[in-house]
């Protein structure tokens, strides 16, 4: 993040769609329900907006729009997990409080481009 006239400008990391499931809620598990998700990572925050139709990287700009969920990545941890589903290219994360998400596409180099990303960011965090 950089800051200008007391302003913080978080970094826009990466952003695209993923096909997410959350699958436990503070340790309490969840019936899945896979759906199509904007995924913007940007600052220490994994940011999911449900209507991807409506959101590109250049349309997307802070307090544009809504986001459905957010995820605070200090803490994460991030694993292959094709054990968990039937679909290929599963990662789960799961945050310091609980929650666990899966995040998958059909594109094998994309799924690992995010799963990097990501890890890139929690080890950043880490270090801090
Ligand atoms: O791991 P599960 O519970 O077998 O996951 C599948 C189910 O949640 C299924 O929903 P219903 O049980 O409500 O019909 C979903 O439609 C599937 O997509 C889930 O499995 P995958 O393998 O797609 O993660």
């Amino acid at each position: 993040s950089g800051t200008t006239n007391g302003t913080v400008h978080k970094e826009l990391e990466k952003a695209g769609l993923l096909n997410k499931t959350k699958i436990s809620e503070g340790g309490r598990k969840l019936r899945k329900n896979w759906n199509q998700s904007w995924v913007v990572l940007v600052g220490n925050s994994l940011v999911f907006f449900k209507d991807p139709k409506s959101q590109t990287p250049s349309s997307w700009k802070p307090g544009n729009s809504r986001p459905e969920s957010s995820v605070d990545l200090r803490g994460a941890q991030l694993e292959f997990a094709d054990c968990l589903s039937s679909k290929k290219n599963v990662f789960k994360l799961r945050t310091v409080t609980g929650n666990e998400f899966l995040l998958q596409s059909e594109t094998d180099s994309l799924v690992r481009e995010w799963y990097n990303t990501i890890q890139g960011v929690i080890d950043r965090l880490a270090l801090q």
